[in-house]
């Protein structure tokens, strides 16, 4: 039997991808597909478990135990979803050690979010709601992404992602209805989060080099402009609800087009932040080599445990 030739097998590929079928880790698939996502679930995963920095900074100064309890519970959920997205992306002919160096040595991006500092407890209403509110978006549209292993990781995270989204919301309706200070406070943390939040979404259309390749592939269902947009009209009535104030004094309700008009990212910020020029980059990293080089001791044991539990099944 002739084999296809590669031309045959792009075609036969985009054409599954039309009819909205799921690719599988054993499917044939571009090199290129393959590569870019990678690329992208390698980000995500290392996005969710740098991810646990900023709001593991304040575990130990929760203000209460309840507080102590959920927010210990949301960054757990955080290490789980990096690991599913690390096994999914595994699928894919890549290896967990592989991505761990590379985010180790700095060569793999993570979320630009995650490189700013968390300063006071109204941080983690800022996050949780904010944060969490637009990796929910981005998220939702990745459940309906052609690569299956992907996909079906993004729905368990997307439930688990709006239990974080509302208990956000909690701490930042809580303090709003408390005293002048923590109403400060809070308004403060949405003052820092919202654009950083808001480039979460990545460049702007015109400037995104990987959008039109994975928005043909249905990687992305969506443009980051377009998610972008959701995220706000989907946020500033919450903040409405609760009498917090959008640190954008262009944003206002264009009846026009039926979406919210925003003013300008500073996307000079952006691109400093993702070439490792924010205020936190240096400091993350050297967290999780630190962390790396202090859980050398676990991996040891877990190899020589494995390697005995084999020899055993061999013996016997
Ligand atoms: N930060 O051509 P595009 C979370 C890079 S999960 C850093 O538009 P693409 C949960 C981009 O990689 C948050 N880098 O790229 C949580 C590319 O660089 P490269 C993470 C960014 O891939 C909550 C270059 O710019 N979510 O928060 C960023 O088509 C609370 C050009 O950009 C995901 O990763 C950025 N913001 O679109 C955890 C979702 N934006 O590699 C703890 C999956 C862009 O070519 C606490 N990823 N870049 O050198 C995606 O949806 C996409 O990859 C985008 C970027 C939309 C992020």
């Amino acid at each position: 039997m002739i084999k296809d030739s590669e031309k045959e097998l792009e075609k036969k590929f985009q054409e599954k991808i039309d009819r909205g079928e799921s690719i599988e880790p054993k499917d044939w698939m571009p090199e290129r597909y393959r590569k870019q996502l990678i690329r992208m679930m390698g980000q995500h995963a290392h996005s969710e478990i740098v991810g646990m920095l900023p709001e593991g900074n304040w575990i130990t100064r929760a203000p209460s135990l309840k507080r102590k309890a959920v927010l210990l519970a949301k960054v757990q959920d955080e290490a789980g979803h990096g690991l599913y997205i690390y096994s999914g992306t595994e699928t894919l002919g890549i290896s967990r050690d592989e991505m761990n160096s590379e985010l180790l040595s700095g060569k793999a991006k993570y979320s630009s979010i995650f490189n700013y500092p968390t300063l006071s407890w109204a941080d983690m209403g800022a996050i949780g709601w904010l944060v969490d509110g637009a990796a929910i978006i981005n998220q939702t549209a990745l459940a309906k992404c052609s690569y299956g292993p992907y996909a079906r990781a993004m729905v368990r995270i997307c439930k688990e992602e709006n239990f974080h989204h509302k208990q956000g919301y909690e701490i930042l309706a809580t303090l709003m209805k408390g005293t002048e200070e923590q109403r400060e406070m809070a308004q403060d943390a949405v003052n820092r989060f919202w654009w950083p939040s808001m480039m979460m979404f990545g460049p702007s259309d015109k400037n995104s080099p990987n959008s039109e390749e994975l928005m043909r592939w249905k990687v992305k269902r969506f443009s980051n402009d377009e998610l972008r947009q959701r995220f706000v009209d989907r946020t500033v009535p919450q903040a409405e609800n609760i009498g917090i104030k959008i640190p954008d004094p262009a944003l206002k309700w264009n009846e026009e087009t039926r979406h919210y008009d925003f003013g300008e990212i500073n996307w000079e910020e952006f691109y400093n932040v993702i070439s490792g020029k924010g205020i936190c980059n240096k400091e993350r990293l050297q967290a999780r080599n630190e962390a790396h080089d202090k859980g050398a001791w676990v991996r040891e044991a877990a190899l020589a445990y494995a390697k005995k539990q084999a020899s055993q099944e061999f013996a016997a």
